[in-house]
């Protein structure tokens, strides 16, 4: 309850701060993209990520008004990478159950991609599995119509839940995110390498782009590229990092 109500003037006192995190593009070796990751600077406990306060957020429905804020805080950002030059990066935001289920969502993109002047095709929205499987028709039905503005959309987490491939034939998501603990065992177990390999081939026969995250050695990106992995994502590369420093990692690469 303390949180709760926290949280409340968290949003009212601006607390609220987005890390970015790149994404790579294994055959071209470069930066293409980042994730948008919110986390919490609290007045005394310093800096939180969500693990510490996003399910709470999500029951209060709050994370609804904090969705919203990172949405429109990473456009804004990728509209200022846009204009210095980095005319190749995406972004991706993460949407919450509550986020996905109301109706409204659709609205609140459109007005954000309007008041930022984004291309909607450089934004990308990551939904779990488990949320698109929850009312697979309401889904389809709510991508698509997303999709429609020209927003894209990634499935995060895959591997966590049902992973069936007959719901990725129905689900017109774009991309297809492989979880961290298939990356966790990879170089260790045979059979989590076959997995992997072949989520990556059926995922691209459904015209899906693949990325593949946790990546956090040499090896393991070797292995991706083998398998023609299309991106990564991975402390081998960077971890989630203030939008300054983000900035700084694209002006050296440029
Ligand atoms: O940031 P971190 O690397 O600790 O992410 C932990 C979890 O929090 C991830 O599962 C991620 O999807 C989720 N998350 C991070 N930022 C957001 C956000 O802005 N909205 C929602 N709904 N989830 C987020
Ligand atoms: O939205 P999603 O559940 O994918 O959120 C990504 C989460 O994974 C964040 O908590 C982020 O900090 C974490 N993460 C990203 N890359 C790595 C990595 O290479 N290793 C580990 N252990 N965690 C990672
Ligand atoms: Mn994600
Ligand atoms: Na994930």
């Amino acid at each position: 309850i303390e949180l709760q109500s926290e949280l409340r003037t968290a949003i009212e006192n601006n607390e609220f701060d987005v890390y970015y995190q790149a994404q790579i593009d294994l055959e071209k070796d470069r930066i293409v993209g980042f994730e948008a990751l919110v986390r919490w600077n609290h007045p005394t406990k310093g800096l939180i990520t969500p693990a510490g306060f996003v399910q709470v957020a999500e029951e209060t429905g709050l994370i609804v008004p904090i969705g919203q804020w990172v949405l429109l805080e990473a456009c804004k950002q990728l509209k200022q990478w846009e204009e210095a030059g980095f005319t190749e990066i995406n972004i991706a935001v993460n949407l919450s159950a509550r986020q996905f289920k109301d109706a409204d969502i659709v609205e609140t993109v459109c007005e954000v991609i309007k008041e930022t002047k984004i291309d909607p095709n450089k934004l990308e929205l990551e939904i779990t599995e488990s949320i698109a499987l929850e009312n697979m028709s309401y889904s389809i039905a709510m991508i698509q119509k997303l999709k429609s503005i020209g927003v894209k959309f990634s499935l995060d987490d895959f591997g966590t839940g049902y992973s069936s491939m007959n719901y990725l034939k129905h689900l017109p998501v774009n991309n297809l995110k492989i979880d961290k603990s298939f990356l966790d065992t990879v170089m260790e177990d045979q059979n989590d390498q076959k997995i992997v390999s072949t989520i990556i081939t059926l995922a691209q026969t459904l015209d899906l782009v693949v990325i593949a995250e946790g990546v956090e050695s040499n090896e393991q990106a070797v292995f991706l590229k083998n398998v023609h992995c299309d991106k990564a994502q991975g402390y081998l590369y960077s971890k989630p990092i203030p939008q300054k420093d983000a900035g700084f990692l694209l002006e050296k690469l440029r």
